[in-house]
């Protein structure tokens, strides 16, 4: 498939997603949506790709849903179309990806952002949820991830209030795993997912799947699942590999299986 409003560059085992409507500070309308559910699929079954980075311009990561794409949409129709449930099949995506986030990620652009893994920062970002002064409200997963991300008190004022979060206050408050310089982001979070495709892919994808059941269930069950899915990796021959590099000094190499 090839894409308008986005664009794909594979760096090895890293696919690079980059949004790419900047006359639109990459606002996300239903093509845009079309073409990320497509280019995540394409990353998660080619097995030559092992992590992803998703970004946008050094002056906004995606300034929210596409208003003048909304603005003459009533309830029956985006009701009728279950809108922006396609986003689940983005968040659907098994192997691991991150958020490379500069400028704005508001309302939509920071619920996007909060669906990758985690969240690297350059150092001008802007995260909001500003929905409420245009007389709606999150819609694609704002008001749930930003509360567990940061919880009710900063989440509550900002959906409230529509106040931005800058890059400092988000890593204070736990929304971004790091900042990096904003010239240095796209290279670092390059690299960072370089680290993570170097791991044992279905290691990866394991530790993955235990931290995302943190926030959907009991402590008591999510230590289970942990538990389970360790010994499951027992089974694995990257499991014998890693530890057998490990005892003869050498570095392991994987098989994915
Ligand atoms: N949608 C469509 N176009 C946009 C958007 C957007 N979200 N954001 C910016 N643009 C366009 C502008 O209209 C402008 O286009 P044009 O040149 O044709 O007038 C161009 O991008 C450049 O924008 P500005 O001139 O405004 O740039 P500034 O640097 O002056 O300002 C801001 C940057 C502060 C980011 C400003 O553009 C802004 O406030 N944008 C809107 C931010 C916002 O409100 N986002 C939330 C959108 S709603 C949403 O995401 C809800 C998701 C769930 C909805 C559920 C519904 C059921």
């Amino acid at each position: 498939m090839s894409y308008e409003t986005i664009l794909v560059e594979r760096h090895d085992a890293v696919t690079l997603i980059q949004l790419n409507r900047p006359q639109a500070l990459n606002a996300l309308n239903s093509q845009l949506l079309g073409e990320l559910i497509d280019a995540f699929a394409a990353f998660d079954a080619d097995p030559a790709q092992r992590a992803a980075v998703l970004t946008g311009s050094e002056k906004a990561f995606a300034a929210g849903a596409d208003i003048k794409e909304m603005q003459e949409r009533g309830f029956a129709d985006m009701y009728g179309s279950n809108m922006f449930a396609g986003w689940e099949r983005v968040t659907a995506t098994r192997k691991p990806w991150l958020a490379a986030v500069a400028g704005f990620a508001l309302g939509g652009g920071c619920e996007l952002a909060m669906m990758a893994d985690f969240i690297l920062a350059g150092d001008n970002a802007k995260f909001g949820q500003p929905e409420v002064k245009l007389g709606i409200a999150p819609g694609m997963g704002g008001s749930q991830r930003l509360t567990r991300a940061v919880g009710k008190a900063k989440a509550m004022e900002m959906c409230l209030t529509g106040r931005f979060m800058d890059a400092a206050e988000a890593e204070r408050a736990g929304l971004v795993s790091r900042i990096i310089p904003t010239t240095d982001l796209v290279g670092e979070a390059l690299k960072t997912a370089a680290l993570i495709a170097s791991m044992p892919p279905l290691a990866a994808i394991a530790n993955k799947e235990m931290v995302n059941a943190a926030f959907e269930t009991g402590l008591a069950q999510g230590i289970l699942f942990e538990r389970r899915l360790f010994h499951g990796l027992a089974a694995t021959e990257d499991k014998a590999e890693g530890m057998a590099a490990f005892v003869e000094k050498r570095p392991g190499v994987w098989k994915g299986r």
